[in-house]
């Protein structure tokens, strides 16, 4: 097992997120990286590389080139209008609205391009932000020159990044950019599989039309849980995509024997789809000690969900999502990284 990891996560390191009606420390931010490579490391994958630098030409193909241009340019035009502190959107476009196109100020700009509204933009975000695209870049190029398994350990997370949406902790789809760069290299059908706690909801929005790229999500019932407005079961994909979505939403107090029941439904369908490799969107939320989520697995069922996953006899590329709080994090994330190689 490969590990691609950049020390420039930590440029995104936010002072704020709207939680509960009060700006708190965010629950997304440097440490949980630092705890996942150190127990990643401890328990014996040591084999740590930097990735490449690439240009925007693969997120290019997914996302929407205003909303990369805004990305890139926000924290300029943000500071520019005056604003001191982290960048958070007021207005959004809802029901009803005649929203068109963006608006040219930046305030309705940030309301515009939003998912959700918990994510404050910083002066390093961007930064981190490519280089956790360059991560998922370079893992793909490993999986492509052979390597069976790869772990990209990035952050910020990106599962919740839609075609032109950010949100939800997320910026860039790290997983569909992999995704995009494994079939770039001439795989016909690859599968996402995405095992945060939280459904997927940009992963779902960028391959929803899509036939190549089977997407198959495990989460909290959006009806009680984040992004509460994606991941019901009967969102199956659309056009030449219909059929190529799957969600699999649970209920407060999931246990590991039901959670692997649904798993093992979502890997049937990802085997018939006929996937040449797999992107797995690994978020360790589903722990139950997570501060913000409200299943209920175990440090050990981390081992089981790796070794279930491996099944497939694909090649398997981790991309690290959620997991938050507490360190075990990280050796949730190893366990699943010893469960895909035994
Ligand atoms: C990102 B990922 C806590 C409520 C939830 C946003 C959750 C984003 C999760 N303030 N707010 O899927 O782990
Ligand atoms: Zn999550």
């Amino acid at each position: 097992m490969r590990v691609i990891y950049s020390e420039d996560h930590k440029f995104r390191d936010a002072k704020t997120e709207l939680h509960g009606g009060e700006l708190m420390k965010p629950f997304e931010g440097p440490f949980r990286a630092e705890w996942i490579l150190a127990a990643v490391k401890e328990q014996g994958f040591k084999d740590v590389r930097a990735p490449e630098k690439y240009d925007l030409s693969v997120p290019m193909k997914l996302h929407d080139h205003g909303y990369l241009n805004f990305l890139e340019t926000v924290w300029e035009r943000w500071v520019a209008a005056g604003f001191t502190t982290e960048a958070i959107p007021i207005s959004l476009p809802v029901r009803r609205s005649y929203c068109a196109r963006p608006p040219e100020n930046i305030d309705g700009l940030l309301g515009y391009y939003a998912n959700s509204v918990e994510t404050s933009i910083t002066e390093g975000t961007y930064k981190a932000v490519i280089a956790a695209k360059d991560c998922a870049l370079s893992a793909a190029d490993h999986l492509n020159a052979g390597h069976h398994f790869v772990f990209s350990l990035s952050r910020p997370p990106g599962h919740h990044a839609g075609i032109d949406l950010y949100g939800g902790y997320c910026f860039l789809n790290n997983a569909a950019i992999a995704a995009q760069r494994v079939l770039d290299h001439g795989a016909k059908k690859v599968a996402i599989l995405d095992v945060d706690f939280h459904h997927g909801n940009g992963t779902q929005d960028v391959t929803y039309e899509r036939d190549d790229i089977f997407f198959a999500s495990l989460h909290g019932d959006p009806m009680d849980a984040f992004p509460y407005f994606w991941g019901h079961r009967e969102e199956v994909g659309k056009s030449r995509g219909e059929g190529f979505n799957a969600n699999f939403p649970m209920p407060r107090n999931t246990p590991w024997s039901v959670y692997a029941e649904a798993l093992e439904a979502a890997l049937k369908r990802i085997s018939e789809h006929g996937a040449e490799a797999l992107v797995l969107s690994l978020g360790v939320d589903t722990f139950e000690k997570d501060p913000i989520s409200f299943f209920s697995l175990k440090t050990e069922d981390y081992l089981k969900m790796g070794a279930m996953v491996a099944g497939l006899g694909i090649p398997v590329l981790v991309v690290m999502e959620g997991g938050y709080g507490v360190p075990e994090i990280g050796y949730n994330v190893a366990n699943v990284l010893i469960g895909l190689e035994q």
